[in-house]
Formats: C-alpha cells, sequence, structure tokens
C-alpha cells in the first residue's frame, strides 16, 4: 500500500467504451459499477488512481441507428454520450477521464497509429474472403464459426469478400499464447483456456481492420475510402485518453502500462488476444491485467440492447435509490459468473441487506445511544473480555477486504463487511443494552454501545468505495464524526469518544409483492411504447396467413426438442388474464409452474390428474410476471380454442 501522498503508487482501470447505439442498462452498470468500487477502494487504500469510461460512437450499428432515428450520425451520438454521462452521475461513478472516440485528440492520434502500423509492415492491404456477422461487425473463417454460426454472438453469418486492411496478428501469436499462459494476464482462468483452445489453439487469423461498406469512422489518411474499423478505433482509447499521441499532459507515462481492463466475457477476446497484439506492434508495455466477467441474464438470456430484455437502471434507481442498485449489483453477482437478474432477487436483497442487517443496526444503536446516553458513548476503561471476539472481527476485516478486493473479489469483500454487521446484530441480542438499562448498569451499557459505535464506523468505512450515499449519512448525521478519506482508522478503539445523532433510515421495508407488481406495470408501459415505436403499422399488422407450413427443419433439428409425459398436480387462474392458467406440473424428477394460454377451455380444477406433453427443454419465459418453465403443447380445433394433447404414458416418459 503506497502511504506518502507524494509518493503514491498509480493504479489504472478502465471499463469498455460502450457503443453509442442505445440506452445502456443494468449489464453496463455492473461494469461501470465495479470498477467504481474497485477505483474507490483503490483511492482510500493510498492510491493515485485513473479511472477511465467512454464512448464507442464510430461504425455500421451507430450509422444504421441515427439514420433510424434520421439524424447526423454525430448529433446521435451526442444526445446519447449526453444521456450516458448522465447515467454515471446518476450512479455516483467517479470517473477521472471520459473518452469519445469521435474526440479530435483519439481521431487524429489513431489515424496516426494506423499510419505508423502500416508503415512498419504490420498492417497490409488484401482482399476478405470469409463470412461475416452484421450485428458482431465480424468477419470469421469457417473454422472459428461455432455450429455454423457466429462464435461470439450464436447468429447466422453471411459470405462476404471484401478488400481492406489487414493486421498481422497472426505474427504475434506465439508471444500472445505466453502471455496467457505463462503469466496472470488474464483472469479468471477460465477465461484463459476460452481464449487459448476457442482462438489462439485454432490458428489466429490476421485481422481485417477496415471497412467499406460505410463511412461513419475515422478515414485511413492514405486511403480515405477504407474506414478504421471498431477495434483499431476503440481499443487504443485505453492509451489515447491518457494523452497517447496526442498532446502529452504526463498522464501516459505516469499510468501506463494499466493495471486493470474489466470487460463482460464476449469481448475478452479483442482485451486479451488483440489489444496485447497491437501494442506489441506499437512497441509499448502491455496492461497487468484483463478480467472478463460474466453477463447479468435475464429470462435465460443475455441482457442486451438488441435483444430489448434491457432493465432501466434509472427506474431502478428512482425507486429504491443509488445505494441499493449498486450493492445489489456488486453482491448478488459471483465475479466471473453470469448472474440471473429477477426483480424478485433484487427486492429481497434490499430487504435482506439493506433495510434489515444494516438500517436496523444503525437505527437500533443510534436510537439506544441517545436514549440511554443522549448520544454521548466513551471507550471502555478496562478492556472486557466479552467484546475481544467481536472487537477482533472488526480488526480484522481490513485485511480480509484488502486482500479480496486485490483479486477482485467484490461480492466476497461485501460478505465479509456484512458479516461483521451481521455479528453486530447478534451483539445486541446477546447483550440486551434494555435489560442492561433495567438493572442500572450504566458502565457495562456504555461499553456495549461503544463496541456497537466502533463496529458501525469501521464497517462504514468500509462501505465508502461501495455505497456512496448511506454510509456517508451515518458519519455525518450519525455518529457526528468526519467522513474518512482512507481506511487509516479502520480498527478498533480509534475513535473514543462519541455524541452520536440520529439519521433517517436508508430505506423503509420493501412489500415485495406490491413492488413486483408496480415493476410489471412500468416494464408493460414501457414495452408498449416500444412496440409502437418499431416501424409503426407493421408491429401491428396480422401475417397475412398464420397456419402457413413453418419452413423444413432436419430431423437432427427436430430432435433438439425434448418432449415428454408430465402430470398436471395443481392449477389457477392468472390474475389480470383471460386466457393464461399457472399449472404445477411433475416432469419425472421435478415440479416446474407453467404458464399455458389454456383457460378459455377448462376450469382449473378440471387439468388436475391429467397427463399432458411438455417441452421439456424450452428456455423459460415470464409470462403476466411469472416464469413459465416450459410449455404444454396443445391443438385447436374449429373453434380455435387451444386444448391439450393428453399423452399416455408416466411423468417423464420420453415423447417421440
Ligand atoms: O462491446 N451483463 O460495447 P457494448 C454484464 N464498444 N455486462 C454487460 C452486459 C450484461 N448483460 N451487457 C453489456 C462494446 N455489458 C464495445 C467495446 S472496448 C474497447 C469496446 C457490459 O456497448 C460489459 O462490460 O456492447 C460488456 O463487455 C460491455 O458492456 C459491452 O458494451
Amino acid at each position: 500500500m503506497a502511504t506518502k501522498k507524494e509518493n503514491k503508487k498509480t493504479f489504472y482501470i478502465t471499463t469498455p467504451i460502450y457503443y453509442a447505439s442505445g440506452a445502456l442498462h443494468i449489464g453496463h452498470c455492473y461494469t461501470t459499477v465495479c470498477c467504481d468500487a474497485i477505483a474507490r477502494f483503490k483511492r482510500m487504500d493510498g492510491y493515485d488512481v485513473f479511472y477511465l469510461t467512454g464512448t464507442d460512437e464510430h461504425g455500421q450499428k451507430v450509422q444504421e441507428a441515427a439514420a433510424a432515428k434520421g439524424v447526423k450520425p454525430k448529433d446521435f451520438v451526442d444526445g446519447l454520450a449526453d444521456r450516458i454521462k448522465t447515467l454515471w452521475t446518476r450512479m455516483d461513478i467517479s470517473n477521472d477521464g471520459f473518452i469519445r472516440t469521435t474526440d479530435e485528440a483519439h481521431e487524429k492520434a489513431i489515424a496516426d497509429i494506423f499510419t505508423k502500423l502500416y508503415e512498419k509492415g504490420d498492417i497490409y492491404k488484401s482482399e476478405y474472403v470469409g463470412k461475416y456477422c452484421a450485428p458482431c461487425e465480424s468477419f470469421w473463417t469457417e473454422s472459428q464459426l461455432v455450429d455454423g454460426k457466429c462464435p461470439d454472438c450464436g447468429r447466422e453469418v453471411k459470405d462476404a469478400k471484401e478488400e481492406c486492411y489487414f493486421f498481422r496478428l497472426s505474427k504475434y501469436a506465439d508471444r500472445v499464447k505466453k502471455l496467457l499462459t505463462e503469466t496472470d494476464f488474464l483472469q479468471p482462468d477460465s477465461r484463459v483456456k476460452e481464449m487459448v483452445n476457442n482462438f489462439i489453439d485454432k490458428g489466429l487469423s490476421d485481422l481485417a481492420v477496415t471497412r467499406s461498406s460505410f463511412d461513419w469512422g475515422i478515414k485511413v489518411p492514405f486511403d480515405p475510402k477504407h474506414v478504421i474499423y471498431v477495434w483499431i478505433d476503440a481499443l487504443p482509447n485505453y492509451i489515447t485518453a491518457l494523452g497517447y499521441g496526442g498532446k502529452t499532459n504526463g498522464n501516459f507515462d505516469k499510468y501506463w502500462p494499466c493495471d486493470m481492463h474489466v470487460m463482460a466475457k464476449e469481448i475478452v477476446r479483442f482485451h486479451s488476444i488483440v489489444w496485447p497484439a497491437i501494442l506489441m506492434a506499437l512497441e509499448l508495455p502491455l496492461p497487468k491485467r484483463v478480467y472478463g466477467h460474466g453477463w447479468i441474464m435475464f429470462d435465460g438470456d443475455k441482457m442486451s440492447k438488441s435483444k430489448g430484455n434491457v432493465v432501466d437502471p434509472f427506474i431502478l434507481t428512482d425507486r429504491y435509490g443509488v445505494d441499493s442498485l449498486r450493492y445489489y449489483l456488486l453482491r448478488a453477482m459471483p465475479f466471473g459468473d453470469d448472474l440471473s437478474y429477477t426483480n424478485e432477487s433484487l427486492l429481497s436483497t434490499i430487504n435482506n441487506d439493506i433495510v434489515n442487517d444494516l438500517g436496523n443496526l444503525v437505527r437500533r444503536t443510534l436510537a439506544m445511544s441517545k436514549q440511554y446516553f443522549d448520544g454521548k458513548v466513551t471507550a471502555p476503561k478496562t478492556k472486557d473480555e466479552r467484546d475481544a471476539a467481536f472487537a477482533a472481527a472488526v480488526d480484522g476485516l481490513i485485511e480480509g477486504v484488502r486482500a479480496d478486493m486485490d483479486k477482485p473479489l467484490i461480492g466476497k469483500a461485501l460478505e465479509k463487511i456484512f458479516g461483521v454487521i451481521d455479528l453486530a446484530n447478534k451483539y445486541i441480542d446477546a447483550n440486551k443494552p434494555w435489560e442492561l438499562k433495567k438493572t442500572g448498569d450504566t458502565e457495562r451499557l456504555n461499553d456495549v454501545m461503544y463496541a456497537l459505535l466502533e463496529g458501525i464506523r469501521v464497517t462504514a468505512n468500509l462501505l465508502l468505495p461501495f455505497l456512496t450515499k448511506y454510509p456517508r449519512r451515518i458519519f455525518e448525521g450519525g455518529l457526528n464524526i468526519q467522513v474518512p478519506d482512507d481506511f487509516s482508522a479502520c480498527r478498533f478503539g480509534a475513535v473514543k469518544k462519541y455524541a452520536t445523532g440520529e439519521i433517517e433510515p436508508i430505506l423503509n421495508r420493501l412489500d415485495i409483492k406490491k413492488e413486483l407488481v408496480e415493476l410489471e406495470k412500468i416494464a408493460a408501459e414501457l414495452n408498449g411504447k416500444a412496440d409502437k415505436n418499431k416501424s409503426g403499422a407493421a408491429a401491428d399488422k396480422k401475417p397475412e396467413k398464420e397456419d402457413a407450413p413453418a419452413a423444413e427443419v432436419s430431423i437432427d433439428e427436430f430432435f433438439k426438442t425434448d418432449l415428454r409425459v408430465c402430470k398436471i398436480e395443481a392449477c389457477e387462474k392468472v390474475e389480470k388474464s383471460k386466457k393464461l392458467l399457472k399449472l404445477t406440473v411433475f416432469d419425472g424428477t421435478r415440479r416446474r409452474t407453467i404458464v399455458s394460454g389454456i383457460a378459455n377451455a377448462y376450469a382449473p380444477d378440471e387439468l388436475v390428474g391429467k397427463n399432458a406433453a411438455l417441452v421439456y427443454n424450452l428456455k423459460p419465459a415470464k409470462l403476466c410476471g411469472i416464469v413459465s418453465e416450459g410449455m404444454l403443447l396443445c391443438s385447436s380445433g374449429a373453434d380455435d380454442v387451444p386444448r391439450l394433447i393428453e399423452p399416455l404414458g408416466e411423468a417423464g416418459d420420453k415423447i417421440c
């Protein structure tokens, strides 16, 4: 840890630069809040931190999104960059820099980098023949495809042939492989295997780095019909933001190489293979660490702008506050793995951890301190062994949290802090201050209150990088001491005297059922608006013939659908829906909830005990706020009312 101000160690951390093609969602918030917590932690731990985020504003997707709105690309990205900055202000993001790829200095530096690499022979002109994934704007060779589809997003690819410039990635393959396999450069470890097996060992081909099919981008300075494509334009943002290739302000020498690039797994390839190779070609030092976290999933699918399954952080923070959303993202997500987002999990995390554990500890302690001592509590005259275990847990916290943050295992760090909050709540119940008051044991009562205030102070101090509002209020209005800007007083006994006040609760307990209904209503309103915006009449138009045969599928494709017999065990109407019933079915191994549009054909009781044909491996989907874990096959007659197909056999039997 750096201690002397004039001799601070530096720490440079980055998020990806997000595409300025639509509103950001809680997936983007996740990366940005994680980096923010790490940046704030490192600043408080004595480092001179530079935290960079920004926007990726060139490319076909942006050009198309602007055209769809009928505005010029630059006006379009200006509006989105403002909106993104507003979101980061809302989320209390403490970034030191915000780079836009349309910044003049960045554009000039990229053109120079391109020329330099060309002159060096690491970029050359040729013709691309292969496969192209339009949504990812990526070229692929046949061998890189997975099941004939784009290995990044799984969508269809098409044949492509185009004259373009290539970056000589193949030249750096051996050095990159060594970097990945012989150092801790890429984390978590599982990503190393993915990169080596899926990309490096399959052979690194040179990378097409220009396009001529659109023109919204930085032109190749010596061949302007070509536009420098996203990765050569975007990845060097991490150095151009520090002044590389432009007017130097000392930041490049001070902060480069970067300590940690953070992103989700789908762009780890670019950060751990392409970016080091570009830096090798530029003969620059390599970043120290690339961390690829998991995805926030929604209804079994990656939350993403293009899939429209996004959750709006403005709405969530309006309703529950910034601390709640920051806490949920930092705590709930297993860093490295995916997180399945549900409104229920958000609301119950808020209620359990924020309102109950933290909120109640602070409320109860401050109220008792006021009531018993008019807020005036002092350090014990003599040490009491009964408090030794609690004091040791408080004392040991900083080291454990620091070790987790270095990895970084942010959820684990929060788990440790909340472990001590939990201990403090148990300490209240074990020591029963109200009984000490009754029996008149004022000295012990003072010592118990002191231990609690120390516990709150140290945990609130450690929470400052994670939650940006409530811990400050704990210091300012509750403990009545200055908000610390480091961790130097994270020791039991560091403050000797208190004159406490009282503060408003962090949040009132949420009525989860009511909130779920409210969130569904808001989502339905937003979806309604989105549908209306979808190319006007087309969204409302019925297909000409709904019962036209579907396209042919092969027998192998058909057998991907796993059909099984299930038994209906319970059934009820879905409130506010005329068509839907909620069923509990037994599938041979477990019970599942299924929502099915068969209410016009059956009363709920009629169905109990019947067999049905279950699509066993269908992705869960939410209908009327209920997650349906499969689908029941039906047929409908002339009246167009769907009725269940009732197969013979036992629950779990295969249907084929
Ligand atoms: O890829 N779960 O930009 P992008 C977790 N411009 N994180 C998510 C997420 C989810 N469901 N959805 C998005 C680009 N993210 C390029 C990057 S960098 C030189 C260029 C976060 O707008 C996550 O960090 O598609 C992911 O890697 C990033 O947003 C992708 O943002």
